[in-house]
């Protein structure tokens, strides 16, 4: 396989990257990254697959080329074959792993379906500017008491990627999740609206720090910001279409629900976000999958127009 001349070779001595995703990259062409753990721990199957697949031929219609990105017997994967994302869909050993496992995963040759944040890493790694996922980790609600603050917000702090997300879900603090990022320096940008969007809703209650109306801004936004030497990613949050959205007054009380079915099963740390995830599914009786599906398709629609558009910058 040919790796790109821009991978250090101790690197690419531990990456697997798919072929159709090696020739963009050597070639400047738009790449898009995807993450896994959407796939493993945040869908049940055989949406999750369905929604994987679906997602990639998206960014391929919209003229660039995805590249999923997981740990498969300890390889970082960088793009994966249909076979490869059967398993990470069904099979039971695959961890969630965020940065802080990374390193443990590949060192012992292990399974891992990687987070936004290792996401972001690895795709760094690969020259990959451009990442499409649903929602991002934020600051979780009573964050004071038990500093629940997912590894996602260190992440866009120093790796510079852009991640393209429907917002931060209300099963975390939005209000404080906006704050870290600003602390941190991170733009958060709305496209298209002035207020930062909730995942399954438009709304949030919270006005956009950011805001622009078109992709061609955002290829432009990224390309000063690295120019300057302004290191870390930029949280693009896209409003999921007004067609899937459910409305804030529908969704809250059922968040705040599957939020206290968690605290009553004294669930903490990664195993938080997985289980809101479906449980927030058994309470709306699959409309937030459909939603959560819906979003996601929007969202590597929009990270394939901001690659192409950046690709023609650089
Ligand atoms: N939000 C979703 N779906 C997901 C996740 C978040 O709507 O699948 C996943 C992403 O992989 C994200 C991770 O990076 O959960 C955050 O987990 P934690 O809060 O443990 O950092
Ligand atoms: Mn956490």
């Amino acid at each position: 396989m040919t790796i790109p001349a821009h991978i250090r070779p101790e690197i690419a001595a531990l990456m697997d990257i798919h072929p159709e995703v090696a020739e963009a990259l050597s070639a400047g062409r738009a790449v898009v990254a995807l993450e896994s753990t959407i796939i493993s721990h945040g869908m049940p199957f055989p949406k999750n697959v369905e929604m994987a697949r679906g997602v990639e031929d998206v960014i391929r219609e919209h003229g660039a080329v995805p590249a999923t990105i997981a740990v498969l017997h300890g390889r970082l994967k960088i793009g994966l074959t249909p076979e490869e994302l059967h398993l990470l869909a069904t099979d039971k050993d695959v961890q969630k792993i965020s940065t802080r496992d990374l390193a443990l995963t590949v060192a012992l040759g292990r399974h891992g379906a990687t987070t936004v944040a290792s996401t972001m890493w690895v795709a760094s790694l690969a020259g990959i500017r451009v990442f499409a996922t649903g929602g991002t980790g934020g600051v979780h609600r009573g964050a004071g008491d038990t500093m629940d603050i997912s590894a996602d917000l260190m992440e866009l702090a120093h790796t510079d990627v852009c991640v393209v997300s429907a917002g931060v879900k209300s099963i975390l603090d939005i209000g404080l999740t906006l704050e870290v990022l600003e602390t941190q320096g991170v733009p958060a940008i709305t496209l298209g609206s002035t207020e930062f969007p909730a995942f399954y809703s438009r709304q949030s209650g919270f006005p956009a720090p950011l805001s622009v109306q078109t992709v061609e801004e955002v290829a432009r936004i990224l390309k000063v910001k690295w120019t300057l030497g302004l290191a870390g990613g930029v949280m693009l949050a896209n409003p999921i279409p007004l067609e899937a959205e459910i409305p804030a007054s529908e969704i809250m009380p059922q968040i705040n629900q599957a939020l206290e079915d968690m605290n009553a099963l004294g669930l903490s740390g990664k195993e938080t976000t997985p289980y809101l995830l479906g449980r927030i599914v058994e309470i709306t009786e699959g409309r937030s999958l459909e939603a959560n599906i819906a979003l996601v398709r929007h969202n590597a629609a929009v990270a394939a127009q901001v690659a192409v558009a950046y690709a023609q910058l650089v």
